[in-house]
């Protein structure tokens, strides 16, 4: 497969951004080689500007779970736009789409709009720390919450990808009051808490902030029990539970993995599919803690864009489309033909495979032990991942360009774009 124009953009790119892209993990650097430059999509497809045509399952890491240029979607951007594209000032609009919102998410008793994940995470947690008074928080080693300062320590995703878990510019003090503990790890969490338990309040944990199926490690599901301890240590000792559903959010189920898993966290931030392929994200949760949150209390967030009405209208008609009956089941299906149809072509190539899923978001592992948290994802093959990424490539098919990421099912990936796929696998796992 040629893609001299991609290699060619590839080098004016870089000449003018840095890395020749806009988020560090589109750089292929997990995988070699250079990056796909996209002329445009079309339900499950993806199209180069060489002309090349591949299955897409990173549906730009996870929001276009309806499939590229949705017609549906598409017209009620349009119809938007024709009304204008920005106010800074409230519409209706955003409190019909407040009220989707905390119905479909009822955890989610108030919320606000901003323009992306990484804003929704770094204000939940500024918000948990306002309303309880304590510096520490707690993210999972190899979880990734956006590009926030505090968030910036034991990254996954991209940071994982390049071996920066974490960031030059991060201060000492800043990543001080970011612990960690593994995945899965209910003793370590245990202990984390006990340790910090006799601290001056200043000094103990505002919050706990969980992926609560990792997808920044690859994916990796929560073992049975994990969520629920997390939801008890937390209530025992006073602090807050965020639930980072960027990726989850309407992706394992349409009320996320909070209805999946039925653990009712005090903050979630949503992003991703929320926005329907627009710069759209969201942070709320329980009434009394968002009370804090200017204007109605002393913390502060804000944002030029938050609630744009292209955005608005683009998540809107998703989340409409996505609580049609029977959505969810056919991304199941779907999913697990695919899933499962790999993990046993790897099986007849003696390949090791490691599938991991949950719904329609997934990562395949090329390691011989089960992956349950970041340091079994890193013992994983990395560079055999990137032999299968190029060879699944170079046969047409688009998967996320790193060992720690998550892959995508949309409900536009219909038999033909399944059955490719599998042909392709049926033949890379050859050659890896
Ligand atoms: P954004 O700021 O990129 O919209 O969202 C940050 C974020 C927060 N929480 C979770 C669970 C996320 O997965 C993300 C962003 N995900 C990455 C890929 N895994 C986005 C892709 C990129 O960084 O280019």
């Amino acid at each position: 497969m040629q893609r001299e124009r991609s290699e060619a953009l590839s080098e004016r790119a870089r000449r003018v951004i840095p890395g020749g892209v806009n988020s560090p993990v589109r750089a292929f650097r997990g995988v070699g080689g250079d990056p796909v430059f996209v002329a445009r999509g079309k339900g499950p497809y993806l199209y180069d500007v060489d002309g090349n045509e591949y299955v897409d399952y990173v549906g730009s890491w996870g929001p276009l779970i309806l499939g590229h240029a949705h017609p549906e979607v598409l017209e009620a951007i349009a119809k938007a736009a024709a009304d204008g594209t920005s106010f800074g000032a409230p519409t209706e609009r955003e409190v019909r789409f407040a009220e989707t919102l905390t119905r479909l998410v009822p955890s989610m008793q108030k919320v606000r709009l901003v323009s992306s994940g990484t804003e929704a995470t770094m204000s939940a947690l500024r918000l948990a720390r306002g309303a309880t008074g304590r510096d520490k928080i707690v993210k999972i080693d190899g979880g990734y919450h956006g590009h926030a300062d505090c968030l910036l320590v034991a990254a996954g995703s991209g940071a994982a990808t390049l071996g920066l878990p974490g960031s030059a510019g991060v201060t000492d003090g800043t990543a001080a009051d970011t612990l960690t503990v593994p995945w899965n790890d209910e003793a370590a969490l245990a202990a984390l808490f006990a340790a910090h338990a006799r601290e001056p309040d200043k000094r103990r944990i505002a919050a706990v902030i969980v992926e609560p199926v990792c997808g920044n490690m690859g994916c990796v599901p929560p073992a049975p029990g994990w969520l629920e301890a997390v939801r008890r240590l937390t209530r025992e000792h006073g602090a807050l539970l965020i639930f980072d559903e960027v990726m989850t959010g309407f992706r394992v189920a349409l009320g996320g993995a909070q209805a999946r898993y039925q653990i009712e966290p005090d903050l979630t931030c949503l992003g991703k599919i929320v926005g329907g392929g627009l710069p759209a994200a969201a942070y709320g949760g329980r009434a009394d803690l968002m009370a804090h949150i200017a204007p109605d209390g002393p913390v502060y967030q804000a944002g030029t864009l938050s609630g744009n009405p292209l955005a608005v209208a683009a998540g809107e008609k998703t989340l409409e489309l996505l609580g049609r009956p029977g959505i969810y089941e056919a991304l199941e299906r779907s999913s697990a033909q695919l899933v499962d149809g790999i993990a046993a072509l790897a099986r007849e190539a003696g390949v090791p495979l490691i599938a991991n899923r949950v719904g329609s978001m997934f990562t395949g592992f090329f390691a011989n032990q089960p992956v349950v948290d970041y340091s079994s994802a890193k013992r994983s093959d990395t560079a055999r991942f990137g032999r299968f990424f190029h060879a699944m490539l170079d046969r047409g098919v688009y998967l996320a360009p790193s060992q720690f990421e998550a892959a995508f099912v949309s409900l536009a990936h219909d038999g033909r774009a399944l059955d490719r796929t599998l042909e392709a696998a049926k033949h890379a796992l050859k050659t890896v």
